[in-house]
């Protein structure tokens, strides 16, 4: 039996994820549009007090600033209009232009929406509004969740808000600056307690330096990358373009891991730790998974980045 990306899929079965993530995003979007930005607002706010969030990189937010302005601009009644398209996915000009934004954008131009509704440039939430039950228990769902998942959740509904007429999955444009590698010198090298894989350390000393060409180098060329809650993305090409788009800055903090041969020269690596993103730094650590599987040639063939369920699952390297 040789592997497919499909069977490497269910290496390391026994991984427990954060299922809560996708049932909340499913639950919330089926919430009218005044629910979703109050239950959005009190979440982010609450979240706030033990937790700051960084402001975008002007460099990012030039594509935004166009429609920030012109936002801005508008009387309450047509900003509130505006966030509630967006919501609901409504085809207008403003909200395919959202759509068109990288991840990072859509969340920068929401951090700002986000400022001027707190300094009252932006129209606010109605002083009172009282959510649904429906509401109130994804919201409440969202507060047991963990801070890692809370932010996951945050990101996951943004990003699906605005008109898309493209095919789900088309890939877009890389538009914002990369920024260049760090400096040989300046590269930080991790230890893994049990790994002593060179693709797989390799893999993460990259990533931690922002040398996108050199990390997807260590893939086969048709091998494939699977984010949390996606479909894996398939071939060096596509998986570089995701790279720049999603992974600078990312601080990768792996602990520990497994390693273990497979069948047909294959082996089967399982490292957990922790990845900090830019927009939170130190203060969000989301506990992760890789599960690897790496070919007879050494070359990633396939690699699951999981959102783990709790942080127990962190100490769970079982090969079953
Ligand atoms: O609607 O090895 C208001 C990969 C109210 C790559 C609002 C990875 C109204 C390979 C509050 C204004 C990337 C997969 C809205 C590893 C309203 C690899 C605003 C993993 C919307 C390890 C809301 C990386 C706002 C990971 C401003 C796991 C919300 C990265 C802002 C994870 C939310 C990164 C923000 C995450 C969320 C970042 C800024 C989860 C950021 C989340």
């Amino acid at each position: 039996m040789s592997f497919t990306i499909q069977s490497a899929q269910s290496i390391f079965p026994g991984t427990l994820v954060a299922d809560i993530v996708p049932t909340v995003v499913e639950s919330f979007s089926q919430l009218n549009a005044e629910d979703q930005l109050a239950l959005l607002w009190f979440a982010y706010t609450e979240m706030g007090r033990s937790i700051t969030v960084a402001a975008p990189g002007a460099a990012n937010m030039i594509l935004a600033q166009g429609l920030l302005e012109q936002i801005k601009q508008m009387p309450f009644e047509a900003q509130t209009q505006v966030m509630y398209d967006l919501a609901n996915r409504a085809d207008t000009p403003l909200c395919r232009s959202y759509a068109s934004f990288t991840v990072n954008i859509k969340l920068g131009f929401w951090y700002q929406l986000g400022e001027w509704m707190a300094q009252g440039i932006v129209a606010p939430i109605p002083e009172g509004y009282k959510l649904s039950p429906k509401a109130a228990d994804v919201l409440q769902a969202i507060r047991n969740a963990d801070s890692g998942q809370q932010i996951t959740i945050l990101r996951n509904t943004v990003i699906s808000m605005g008109f898309d007429p493209n095919a789900p999955g088309s890939y877009k444009k890389v538009t914002e600056p990369v920024s260049p590698p760090t400096a040989p010198a300046f590269r930080t090298k991790v230890t893994i307690e049990g790994i002593n894989n060179a693709t797989v350390l390799g893999y993460i000393n990259n990533m931690n330096a922002n040398d996108f060409d050199a990390a997807v180098a260590l893939f086969r060329s048709e091998g494939a990358l699977q984010p949390p809650f996606e479909r894996p993305i398939v071939g060096q090409d596509a998986i570089r373009a995701y790279m720049r788009e999603e992974c600078q800055g990312l601080k990768m903090i792996p602990e520990r891991g497994i390693s273990e041969p497979v069948e047909d020269g294959y082996t089967q690596v399982k490292v957990t730790g922790k990845v900090q993103t830019p927009w939170f730094g130190a203060s969000v650590g989301m506990n992760i998974a890789w599960r690897f599987l790496i070919d007879p040639q050494g070359k990633i063939f396939f690699v699951a980045i999981d959102l783990l369920a709790s942080p127990k699952e962190l100490l769970n390297l079982v090969r079953k």
